[in-house]
């Protein structure tokens, strides 16, 4: 088990936190530290303490898996290792490189000095994990930083880098040569000049008008975060920094923490950071295929798609060569390119050479054979199967023997597309999500014939852009569009059956989802939806659809593009007003298939939409689509709104227990259309055998 090294430097004692891979605060860890410290102040050679950490981080914090285990209980807890180095008679100095997160910076907090080497990241993200920093980090932060900055890295999670944080006080000293003994000629200055121990917990809380910025924080994250706890309760521990002493502060915020820890959205949301991180983990891939080394990409398709994914390329560094045959369609994406970056530096987000440097990344051509310097070339034509083989059978004449070719389907048989290549085997699907240098999910589609050099260009694509890449095998929507298909079905049919479109979308909206179905249509465009049904209902004719979004699209209701879908828009707005119209439609619709309407509740449409991905869900992880069903909650956190507190279709289904999910679907089997919920094998034998989706 790794733990923490003690090393001396003459009459300077060096912890070195060595718990790879990030140096977490595990319980073996903690008690080595503190081992470490207490021998360190034992031996009277020495004259003042180093804390640093090996490898790549100081410390990404508590060892998240060993919460709500007893392991997390057991002393000294994190809290006491931070009180442990602020109590010692000798000073210590933490020296923090790369990484200092959660637990890791609130140890640092417990030290007397800091120092840190540049471009360290520095964060509290206890929040983004549904709980509060539970070390101090409430009660000492703002006494080193103010309340201001404390409450916004508290309340956000979001890091910042050493030296932006170093002149609001958190470090004595910015180190730019070697950080050991930089920090352990601080350490030996500190005691050559006999200076005080500073602690924190004596000092109080800096800044002004601390009353209003908490009332302020608190309205503000009722309004933002509805539904996760977290962040309200940052806050009334920040409350606590400035209004209590500090050891009763200190009681309040690990009370808290306690308290959070327990709920269902923390365990959520560890779950969801999880989860992105097995991503990664690909079964049946070579852990020596590395994919190759990216310098260009080659995008065809210059629409919207294209665009997009131009822009994610260029922002990542990539030289990109963007082709058209339609040179008006270049033009238009030029232009696009050139809007985005520059609302970009209007908002303060890039400066005027990033900008620059950028433009200067993309090239554009209506030639085809300016593909031939890509590394990789990514095919983002219209969305048939007809357009997308022509393209690939020229693109073999043009691309280099080696290049890697990816299809941009978000639904279309990736092994069809490959086919038309002489080389399946350099074939994958890359699915972006639009807008593609927005949306972090990227569906990688591992064709039958995808080799392993192939799979690992898109997943190191994918952590070059900073998206998180989720492979999946080849099927009609892939992860992500296949559960959408099922959602959707039964959303069209609650308002057959009764419910009107906004009680749907408010109900899923309440429930937690970005946005609701019938919202969400109108924007991507009801049009996709119907070219889509009318591809199903061939190949699925077992599978019904509600009529009345047939008869929207018939006339011509296309959602916001055209100003009225299921809802109508107001020229140059986004927002959906209730359409007598439509609703004119839907009853006529409604009326001529005789149906015969009821009330239909809240919960109702939530169980009956949210139960049919989890259902869907099941058939593709029996199906092999995806390897885990956490790489399915994934898609759904990243790429379709679902509430990160929730954790995912999946580990919604497993915390409802999946038998009850089993009689729930089987309840609805007596409504019209609820046998479209027939519950998909796999469910039903997890939950005869009592286990669950998530291992
Ligand atoms: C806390 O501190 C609570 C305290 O306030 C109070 C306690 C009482 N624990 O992300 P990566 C693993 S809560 C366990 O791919 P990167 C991660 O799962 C904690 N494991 O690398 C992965 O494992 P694997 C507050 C952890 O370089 C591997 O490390 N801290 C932890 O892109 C590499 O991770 C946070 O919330 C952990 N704390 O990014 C920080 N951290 O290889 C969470 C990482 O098996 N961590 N792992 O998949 C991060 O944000 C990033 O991991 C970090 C490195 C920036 C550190």
């Amino acid at each position: 088990m790794s733990t923490a090294r003690l090393d001396y430097h003459g009459d300077v004692a060096v912890i070195t936190l060595d718990n790879p891979p990030v140096n977490a605060l595990s319980h073996a860890h903690r008690t080595s530290i503190v081992a470490h410290l207490r021998a360190a102040e034992a031996d009277a050679t020495i004259r003042a303490v180093v804390l640093i950490g090996a490898g790549d981080a100081f410390c990404g914090g508590a060892e998240i898996r060993e919460f709500n285990t007893p392991a997390a209980l057991a002393e000294p807890i994190t809290r006491q290792v931070a009180e442990a180095a602020e109590s010692l008679k000798k000073p210590v100095i933490a020296a923090l490189h790369k990484v200092a997160m959660g637990g890791g910076l609130e140890l640092a907090l417990g030290c007397h000095y800091r120092v840190a080497a540049p471009g360290a990241a520095i964060a509290l993200p206890e929040v983004k994990l549904g709980i509060l920093p539970g070390a101090g980090g409430t009660q000492r932060l703002p006494r080193a930083i103010g309340a201001k900055a404390a409450l916004d890295m508290i309340t956000s999670g979001d890091p910042m880098t050493s030296q932006a944080i170093a002149p609001l006080g958190l470090f004595d000293q910015i180190i730019e040569t070697d950080l050991l003994e930089g920090a352990v000629a601080f350490a030996r200055h500190v005691a050559d000049a006999g200076m005080p121990l500073r602690r924190l917990r004596d000092e109080s809380v800096k800044g002004t008008g601390i009353v209003e910025l908490i009332a302020e924080a608190r309205a503000r994250m009722a309004r933002d975060w509805r539904g996760y706890p977290a962040p309200a309760r940052c806050v009334d521990a920040l409350e606590a920094a400035v209004t209590l002493p500090f050891d009763e502060g200190i009681r309040f915020e690990r009370k808290i923490f306690l308290e959070l820890v327990e709920t269902p959205e923390s365990r959520a949301l560890r779950h969801g950071f999880f989860a992105e991180r097995a991503t990664s983990k690909v079964p049946r891939l070579d852990p020596s295929a590395r994919g190759h080394r990216l310098n260009a990409v080659a995008v065809i398709g210059a629409g919207t798609m294209g665009s997009g994914i131009a822009i994610a390329l260029a922002n990542a560094g990539l030289q990109v060569v963007l082709t058209d045959a339609d040179g008006a369609a270049l033009a238009r994406a030029r232009a696009y390119l050139d809007r985005t970056w520059s609302s970009a530096v209007e908002r303060g987000r890039l400066d005027a050479a990033g900008k620059d440097r950028r433009l200067a990344l993309i090239e554009t051509s209506t030639d085809l054979a300016s593909i031939a310097r890509a590394d990789l070339v990514i095919e983002a034509v219209y969305e048939d199967m007809t357009v997308k083989r022509a393209v690939f059978e020229r693109i073999d004449a043009h691309a280099r023997p080696d290049a890697v070719l990816a299809t941009n389907t978000s639904s279309l048989d990736v092994d069809a597309i490959a086919a038309a290549s002489s080389n399946p085997a350099r074939v994958l699907g890359l699915h972006f999500f639009s807008p593609a240098h927005v949306m972090r999910l990227l569906e990688i589609v591992r064709g039958r014939a995808t080799d392993d050099q192939s799979l690992a260009t898109g997943l190191a694509l994918a952590r070059r852009l900073r998206k998180v890449g989720v492979v999946c095998g080849v099927c009609d929507g892939f992860i992500g569009n296949r559960m959408l298909e099922e959602y959707l079905r039964q959303a069209y049919f609650l308002v057959e059956e009764g419910a009107s479109p906004q009680a749907v979308d408010q109900a899923l909206e309440d429930w937690g989802f970005a946005m609701g179905p019938f919202r969400m249509m109108d924007m991507a465009g009801q049009d996709i939806g119907w070219a889509i049904r009318k591809r199903l209902s061939i190949d699925h004719p077992d599978k019904p659809y509600a009529q009345w979004p047939d008869r929207l699209c018939e006339a011509g209701r296309f959602g916001q593009k055209t100003g009225s879908g299921v809802y109508r828009y107001e020229p140059g707005s986004r927002q959906a007003l209730r359409d007598p119209e439509a609703e004119r439609i839907i009853a006529d619709s409604v009326r001529l298939q005789g149906i015969e309407q009821r009330s239909v509740s809240a919960a109702d449409i939530v169980e009956r939409c949210v139960l049919a991905l989890a259902n869907e869900g099941a058939r593709i992880l029996e199906e092999g689509i995806a390897a885990r069903a956490s790489d399915i909650d994934v898609v759904y956190l990243t790429g379709y709104g679902f509430p990160r507190y929730r954790g995912g279709p999946m580990w919604h289904a497993d915390t409802l227990g999946l038998a009850a999910v089993v009689d729930r679907l089987q309840a609805h089997a007596g409504e019209r259309m609820g046998q479209t919920l027939s519950p998909a094998p796999l469910l039903r034998q997890l939950a005869v055998e009592g286990r669950r989706f998530n291992t």
